[in-house]
């Protein structure tokens, strides 16, 4: 029996000396007070009355008592058993509020704060642009290919068959970069070619890539601009042919702008890397300031392309006689002035906040062909 004098449940001392039953029971409480958690409560509760808990094994000790014994200590066990469960539930709708009280204090909504401004970034038509035409030809089975903005110089021309001195040179505006120490020349690439070169380098046929990005030319007006964007075709297999090309083309043009129908016309042209070359427009009405596709008597202008040039195959290590593709390319920012009627070029790259709050995109609204394109 312990000596030392206790307070009862209600908070009085009770004058008598503490029984072991009282002891067990002091310190059970003590360990529910001392529960910080509904963790800490719970192994509590099972180290007083779970299957081996103290309680429960006072409990099992009423089998090997007389029935005398069993009546009155019976009681006293199942008593202290009812307010040991008693006071676990009453520590758990305590601690139960704390927990609700920290969630609504850190939860809390000032209602009295002014609203947020709306977010104000968008996603600029050009890379609206890029992400759709990447998005279509993904569709169409094409992977994308990428290349750096600075270039070799045999890779945007020698390559392309276009060597040193050839007149095709002069079509190209080129932004030249300092020598290097090798004497070989550097140049922000003038076109997105150089990544068919890059592609067929590094990769065997079957090649089907697409490669959209940024190119250089000292040209500025209002369809012209020193930096712009393109997008690069390339397919090399044993058979193909232009009707292929024909064919991609027409349903990029039929996906990207968003029509049932479009009509292409093909112009011979040059380009010294395919043979022969073709330049692609596209029937539309432009009457009433709109443009229309598939109908009316005007052409725009899409891409240039035709069949790689068999020289081009040979400098990239790819044999002629074996394979042979097709290769295009067109204007990202042409097709972006075209699709969402901006006038001016130049205004792409103002970085004024008011055009790109009009032009620009929701930043969330991925193109896709399934979710649509321009939203
Ligand atoms: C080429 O650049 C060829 N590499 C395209 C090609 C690829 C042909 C594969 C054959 C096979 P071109 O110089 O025509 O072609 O340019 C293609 C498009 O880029 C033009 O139609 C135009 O839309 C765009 N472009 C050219 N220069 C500029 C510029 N300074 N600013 C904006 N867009 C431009």
């Amino acid at each position: 029996m312990a000596v030392a004098k206790l307070r009862d449940s209600t908070g009085f001392e009770t004058g008598f000396p503490m029984s072991d039953i009282q002891v067990l029971e002091r310190q059970i409480r003590d360990a529910i007070a001392g529960a910080a958690d509904e963790a800490a409560l719970e192994s509590v509760r099972v180290s007083a009355l779970g299957k081996k808990g103290a309680v429960s094994e006072l409990l099992k000790t009423l089998g090997s008592m007389t029935p005398d014994e069993r009546r009155e200590k019976g009681a006293l066990f199942n008593a202290l058993r009812d307010r040991v469960a008693e006071a676990i539930a009453a520590r758990k709708t305590v601690l139960e509020k704390e927990v609700l009280d920290a969630r609504l204090a850190f939860e809390r909504v000032d209602v009295t704060l002014p609203p947020r401004p709306q977010a104000a970034g968008t996603v600029h038509p050009v890379s609206q642009v890029l992400d759709e035409v990447t998005a279509i030809f993904a569709d169409l089975g094409f992977a994308v290919a990428e290349g750096p903005d600075v270039e070799y110089d045999d890779y945007n021309f020698t390559k392309l068959n276009i060597p040193p001195d050839h007149p095709a040179r002069q079509m190209h505006d080129t932004f030249y970069v300092a020598k290097q120490a090798d004497g070989s020349r550097h140049v922000l690439r003038t076109h997105t070619s150089p990544v068919q070169v890059r592609t067929m380098l590094k990769q065997s046929p079957p090649i089907r890539i697409i490669s959209p990005g940024r190119a250089y030319r000292v040209d500025s007006d209002a369809t012209h601009s020193p930096m712009f964007h393109q997008f690069e075709g390339l397919v090399i297999d044993e058979v193909t042919h232009l009707g292929h090309l024909k064919w991609v083309l027409e349903e990029f043009c039929k996906a990207f702008f968003e029509v049932d129908a479009v009509e292409m016309r093909a112009r011979p042209s040059f380009f010294p890397f395919t043979e022969p070359s073709v330049e692609w427009d596209l029937r539309c009405d432009r009457s009433g300031g709109q443009i229309k596709f598939g109908q009316g008597n005007d052409w725009l202008e899409l891409a240039g392309s035709g069949m790689v040039h068999p020289r081009v195959l040979e400098n990239c290590g790819i044999d002629p006689a074996r394979y042979q593709g097709y290769a295009f390319g067109g204007g990202i920012d042409r097709l972006a002035m075209l699709k969402y009627a901006i006038p001016d070029i130049r205004s792409f790259f103002e970085s004024d906040l008011r055009w790109l709050r009009h032009y620009g995109f929701a930043a969330l609204d991925v193109p896709t062909l399934d979710g649509g394109l321009s939203g």
